[in-house]
């Protein structure tokens, strides 16, 4: 123990004092492989695209495992940087700061713009590791290795198409092409195994439910464990296939809906108006940290960065954004709104803007901090994704061309992803839940007092399965809300931060798939009103009573929707009703006296 602690101290001198000298870690993203000419940068591609490039793939497994098995006093081994997001809850690169917390902000406007040079040390650090692991290849290979290392940036899953887990995240060995031949290696993105387990200094007991295991006393990272401990990723795949038209339709609502950041940067945004708050990008990846940890590490958000899938996510919500951004050239960081959390260097309650520093992330080794201003482009960090080529188009040619790319994969004519239904009532766009000229939407509210550890709010058409086993998966359900109050932070009672959470379930999934083709409302609100259910479920599988949840209100709105004429254009939404009677006097739903919906 003393040994550690010494060996802790002596690694925070050394990285205090490079501090001082200047010598703080630059993020810079990859200049690599840049078109000089053309300003073209290399691709971040979707993982079932990428684990087929050969060389690219090979390398990036490589050096994924070679950051994994780095000394974990190293700054850029896997452990520090994986350490940067959650536990330890200390100093990253000299950055000191004020509370006990994770330097992560969520609950805030700075949730995607932090996590963009995140991103961005992830990537340099798979690329720096990739450039030494090419320079092993013989010399008839070099060259091919060499090249693929320069422009190497890492995948992401796009789990709204996608909404099961790439194959090659589940096998414990992989095959590559090493520098000496074909071989198995111990698979990177299966786990990642604590070399040593950290002591509670560095894993504090945060987090798991009671049933749960603890995940800071495991030796390897795990998905949904069962009573051994042992990922579960079969059940993970039924859950999110059961959510995966929700999760395709939620992703299309906002990227169509929402031009403005506050409502769309984050679970706590509140302008007082009430628009915009229930469908944020948080939500939508607090949903797969939810179904693929279900009482793992990524349920765990102080543990979830350490779960090698924790990247594939967030490289695809930063996507999400990046495609944002490119629909809404107009758009920029107007908000202010204050901490939800403390922060390891923010406190709850202060004002953040778009001058805040993203802590501990360098962008030089001087010492200057990332802020929001300067991290808002991917161009600033040297990659793009398959939809965004702004090198080639101005920012109204870019915006219609991604336009046309997210009708084309999120909201294509004639398709419904969750079932298949028969029925083809062809108006003008097609039977897509995105593109009916009314969208069902159930919200919900929840106080941030009520939650103890992470759950799920399951809806449904009719009544759960009465085995709270298959409740995630079971074919009524509507979809499944994930609740997080990321428990690592502690919380100030300032009146001045929010403290209800909102979400938005899409029901026109569920409501097509179980046949219904005409989705008025002299149809819908007596269908909903007998039939709309719902569940609650903690991550160790132990059902709460609604009763355990006060503050749970769930009601239903019905949106107008003019469905888009043109491949480069969006649905119009309308306006958004609310029926009260869906819900009213339901154990959960409106009671008498509640108002303030939208
Ligand atoms: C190839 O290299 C790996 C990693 O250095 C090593 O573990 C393995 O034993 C080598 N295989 C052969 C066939 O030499
Ligand atoms: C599972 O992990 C917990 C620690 O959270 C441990 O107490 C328990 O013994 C483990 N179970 C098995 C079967 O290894
Ligand atoms: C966003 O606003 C800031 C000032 O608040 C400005 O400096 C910056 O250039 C703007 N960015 C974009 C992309 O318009
Ligand atoms: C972008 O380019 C198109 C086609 O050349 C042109 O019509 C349009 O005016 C340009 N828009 C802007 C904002 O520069
Ligand atoms: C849907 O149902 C409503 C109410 O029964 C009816 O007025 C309307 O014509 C129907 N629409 C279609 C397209 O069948
Ligand atoms: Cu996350």
């Amino acid at each position: 123990m003393l040994s550690v602690a010494v060996l802790r101290l002596a690694c925070s001198l050394v990285i205090a004092v490079l501090a001082a000298l200047g010598n703080a870690f630059a993020i810079r993203g990859i200049q690599a492989g840049v078109n000089a000419y053309t300003g073209e940068r290399p691709l971040r591609q979707e993982f079932s695209t990428f684990k087929n490039t050969g060389p690219a793939f090979d390398l990036y497994i490589q050096a994924l495992l070679r950051s994994q098995q780095a000394d974990q006093r190293q700054l850029l081994s896997y452990y520090e940087v994986a350490g940067v997001h959650g536990v330890p809850f200390r100093a990253w690169d000299g950055v000191t700061g004020k509370n006990w917390a994770a330097y992560c902000p969520h609950g805030s406007v700075l949730f995607p713009t932090w996590h963009r040079p995140y991103m961005a040390l992830y990537e340099q650090v798979i690329w720096l590791n990739a450039q030494w692991i090419a320079a092993k290849y013989p010399a008839s290979q070099r060259a091919r290795y060499r090249a693929a290392a320069l422009t190497l940036r890492i995948p992401y899953w796009d789990w709204s198409v996608n909404p099961t887990m790439p194959p090659e995240v589940n096998q414990p060995t992989i095959y590559i092409k090493a520098p000496n031949g074909t071989i198995s290696v111990p698979n990177p993105l299966y786990t990642y195994t604590f070399h040593p387990l950290p002591s509670n200094d560095d894993f504090p007991p945060i987090g798991s439910p009671p049933n749960g295991p603890k995940v800071w006393s495991l030796r390897s990272t795990v998905r949904y464990p069962d009573g051994n401990n042992q990922s579960q990723p079969d059940l993970i795949n039924r859950q999110l296939q059961a959510n995966g038209a929700a999760l395709n339709s939620m992703t299309y609502t906002l990227l169509t809906q929402q031009p403005d950041y506050g409502p769309f940067s984050n679970t706590r945004y509140n302008d007082g108006s009430g628009v915009g708050r229930y469908n944020n990008i948080e939500n939508i990846h607090n949903a797969i940290h939810m179904l693929v940890g279900n009482g793992g590490h990524m349920s765990n958000i102080p543990y979830s960065s350490f779960d090698p899938i924790f990247w594939l996510h967030h490289a695809n919500t930063d996507r999400l954004f990046a495609l944002w951004q490119a629909v809404y050239p107009q758009s920029n960081f107007t908000s202010s709104q204050v901490s939800a959390y403390d922060t390891l260097t923010i406190d709850a309650g202060q004002a953040e803007d778009i001058n805040t520093p993203l802590a501990p992330f360098h962008s030089d080794d001087s010492g200057t901090l990332w802020t929001s201003a300067t991290s808002w482009t991917t161009k600033e960090f040297g990659y793009s994704y398959p939809e965004i080529n702004d090198w080639a188009l101005n920012s109204s040619q870019l915006s219609s061309n991604v336009k046309t790319r997210l009708n084309a994969l999120y909201n294509p004519t004639k398709t419904i992803s969750k079932r298949s239904v028969s029925a083809d009532t062809s108006s003008s766009i097609g039977l897509s839940p995105n593109a009916m000229n009314i969208q069902w939407l159930a919200k919900i509210r929840i106080s941030k007092s009520d939650i103890a550890s992470p759950f799920f709010v399951h809806l449904y058409l009719g009544q759960a399965p009465a085995d709270p086993n298959s409740w995630s998966f079971a074919p009524n359900l509507i979809a499944s809300h994930s609740v997080i109050d990321t428990s690592m932070h502690n919380t100030a009672s300032d009146p001045a931060i929010p403290t209800t959470l909102y979400g938005q379930i899409p029901l026109n999934p569920a409501l097509l798939a179980a046949g219904n083709s005409n989705l008025s409302s002299s149809k819908m609100v007596p269908l909903l009103k007998s039939q709309l259910t719902w569940r609650l479920q903690r991550t160790d599988d132990v059902p709460l009573d609604v009763g355990e949840v006060p503050s749970l209100k769930v009601h239903v709105v019905g949106q107008q929707v003019k469905p888009r004429v043109r491949e480069d254009e969006f649905p119009e939404y309308g306006k958004a009703q609310v029926y009260r009677e869906v819900t009213s006097g339901k154990a959960g739903g409106l009671q008498d006296g509640d108002d303030d919906l939208e």
